[in-house]
């Protein structure tokens, strides 16, 4: 009976509908929460902040076998990384570049929130130092290795996990703990003069030295431990278009609930 009220609720109900799939499908950008773990039990490996990127491919810092060159030897020999950032940037300039911050102890996590377009970055790259080390990393050897999202801009892989037999050393820097970041001097190098190889095993040699976090160092790592996860959680963000449908659709609700109220109001002097 009440046609107009219903009419116009319907109308406002059509709207906020399309706005909420405005919403979800607002194209290709979202927020991307980066969430770094570190999986080794107590006393074992750290690493360092992990430099990353949202990109379109072109960038790749070493290769197996390859000498390592300076973007990446500036992640593996101590960590900072600023010729590996300078270089993504040089090759892909607008691919989306973080770092997860901190020195990440056995056990920790930590996280970084890019705001990413998926449809032309939809690839991950990612470096890091492992520590103590005179030269391991972590890293992705093919830049094509992680394309992170699908042509719809979906999450393709929700998770990276890497293990023991996956980290690198970089061939640069020879192994001396005297030298090495986290038990000795960082500044101190040695050149190794080989090629960027997997290696873990070296890691063992470090046991029972202090480490800068003060633990007695204690590798105890097989091939097949877990030693990082990187984790990708995507949340989109709304359009200018979608948010304008959704606050009409909003104030259109505003005005019914409060005409409704007066109707209400109405009513019953009408019927006295
Ligand atoms: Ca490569
Ligand atoms: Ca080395």
């Amino acid at each position: 009976m009440p046609t107009n009220l219903h009419r116009a609720l319907r109308a406002t109900a059509v709207a906020f509908a399309a706005a909420c799939t405005g919403l979800s499908a607002s194209a290709a950008i979202v927020d991307v929460t980066v969430t770094v773990q570190n999986l080794v039990p107590a006393n074992g490996i750290a690493f360092a902040p992990l430099h990353l990127g949202f990109h379109n491919g072109s960038f790749d810092a070493f290769n197996l076998g390859g000498v390592a060159t300076a973007p990446i030897i500036s992640v593996a020999e101590g960590g900072a990384g600023g010729a590996w950032q300078s270089a993504f940037a040089a090759a892909d300039p607008t691919a989306t570049r973080g770092t997860v911050g901190g020195l990440l102890l056995p056990g920790a996590t930590s996280s970084l929130t890019l705001r990413v377009d998926t449809s032309l970055n939809p690839n991950f790259t990612f470096a890091g130092m492992v520590v103590p080390s005179n030269d391991f990393f972590i890293g992705n050897d093919n830049p094509l290795g992680y394309r992170l999202f699908d042509a719809a801009g979906g999450l393709a892989i929700p998770s990276i996990t890497m293990k023991a037999s996956e980290i690198w050393d970089a061939g640069s820097e020879a192994f001396d703990p005297a030298a090495a970041a986290f038990v000795g001097a960082n500044d101190l190098r040695t050149p190794q003069n080989s090629v960027v190889a997997f290696n873990f095993a070296e890691l063992a040699a470090f046991n029972g030295l202090a480490t800068g976090a003060g633990y007695t160092f204690n590798s105890g790592l097989s091939a097949g431990s877990e030693v990082y996860r990187i984790s990708f959680a995507v949340s989109p963000v709304p359009e200018p278009g979608s948010l304008a449908m959704l606050t009409a659709g909003l104030l259109g609700i505003g005005f019914l609930v409060r005409r409704r109220r007066e109707e209400g109001a109405r009513g019953p002097a009408r019927a006295a």
